[in-house]
């Protein structure tokens, strides 16, 4: 039996990267026997950088059509709003008594989005990690889907579940596993191949968000920054060319192909004929995502009720782990 938890921030809208790189797995992990997922939205970690409060809750709302509409059967995952189970937070606190300040220092996530300016950053965005360890135990989740930038964080979240029980000399705490699920692709900015598509980078050209209709993923697929070499033979071929490299990981993560057979497809053509092909294929998958999504948003009741109906199922899993663990510290309650 493996309790799945994983979760997306509703910065802004949500992208082909995180479908690509996280939901697309979601589903699979959904579907297969004997697997319970949790699928948070992570609110909470949102507000570690500013949010506009009104554009939040659209957010939380459309990061929760987007979930349905990506494939997660409401009535199979459980999509909740992370703010909506208290027992985060508070497990939250109990835990950073025991997550120690030198390996949150060396969070490097912390450091890229703190920049050069950590001695301003809040301690929200600090102690971010010991959030993400209270999302994952509060619930004893067994697995965590994680892309290679939340690998520190996952580790974290098991050194302090053995912290907590050797301390207290209990195994109450569920050391989590990463799941592999197979190529998460990293996707990148479709007008900077070095930048990693982003929610929150200013420009909506560097990426394809999954409300975006069939014209705007062709328009953006058609202006995405190349170079004036055709394709070439073997991935070898696509090194220093990380635009190039880019269209082709998303072709091959859109078709479920490797980039060596996309290679084999398109070597020797030029952009000009590669990127219609691309667009074609990003439109079969990602518009009708669009067209759900747009379909959700028209009744939010709909979608309010379910979330409604989650927390309550997510509130039962957390509420007796963090009891439990406050009767082991010796907790007054
Ligand atoms: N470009 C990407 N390629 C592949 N996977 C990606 N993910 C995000 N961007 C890409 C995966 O999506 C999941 C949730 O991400 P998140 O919202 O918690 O935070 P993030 O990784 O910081 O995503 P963004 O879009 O870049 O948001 P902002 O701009 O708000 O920081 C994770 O599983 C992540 O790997």
């Amino acid at each position: 039996m493996k309790r799945i938890l994983s979760g997306i921030q509703p910065t802004n809208r949500l992208h082909l990267g995180n479908y690509l790189g996280a939901m697309r797995n979601w589903v699979k992990l959904q579907n297969e026997p004997g697997a319970e997922c949790l699928y948070m939205i992570a609110d909470l970690h949102a507000i570690t950088v500013p949010q506009d409060p009104e554009s939040l809750t659209r957010s939380t709302r459309e990061t929760a059509a987007a979930y349905i509409a990506a494939g997660i059967d409401p009535s199979r995952s459980i999509i909740f709003v992370q703010s909506a189970v208290p027992a985060h937070s508070q497990l939250m606190w109990l835990l950073a008594t025991m997550a120690q300040l030198g390996k949150l220092e060396r969070m490097t996530q912390f450091k890229d989005k703190a920049g050069k300016n950590a001695e301003r950053a809040g301690l929200g965005l600090f102690a971010y990690p010991v959030l993400m360890a209270a999302d994952i135990l509060v619930y004893q989740a067994t697995h965590v889907p994680v892309g290679e930038d939340q690998k520190q964080h996952l580790e974290l979240a098991r050194e302090i579940a053995a912290t907590f029980n050797t301390r207290y000399k209990t195994d109450f705490l569920i050391q989590p596993e990463p799941v592999i699920t197979g190529p998460a692709p990293r996707v990148m900015s479709l007008r900077d191949g070095t930048q990693k598509m982003s929610k929150s980078a200013e420009s909506d050209m560097t990426r394809i968000n999954l409300t975006d209709d069939a014209d705007a993923i062709a328009q953006k697929i058609r202006k995405a920054k190349t170079d004036a070499e055709p394709l070439p033979e073997s991935e070898k071929g696509l090194e220093n060319r990380p635009e190039a490299k880019n269209l082709v990981t998303i072709y091959a993560a859109l078709a479920d192909i490797s980039r060596q057979d996309v290679l084999n497809d398109f070597a020797g053509k030029q952009f000009s004929e590669f990127k219609p092909a691309l667009s074609d294929l990003a439109v079969s998958q990602i518009a009708p995502i669009a067209a759900r999504m747009q379909e959700l948003m028209t009744d939010v009741s709909e979608i309010d009720a379910l979330l409604a109906n989650a927390n309550d199922r997510a509130n039962n899993y957390a509420i007796p782990v963090l009891s439990e663990v406050e009767r082991i510290m010796g907790i007054w309650k």
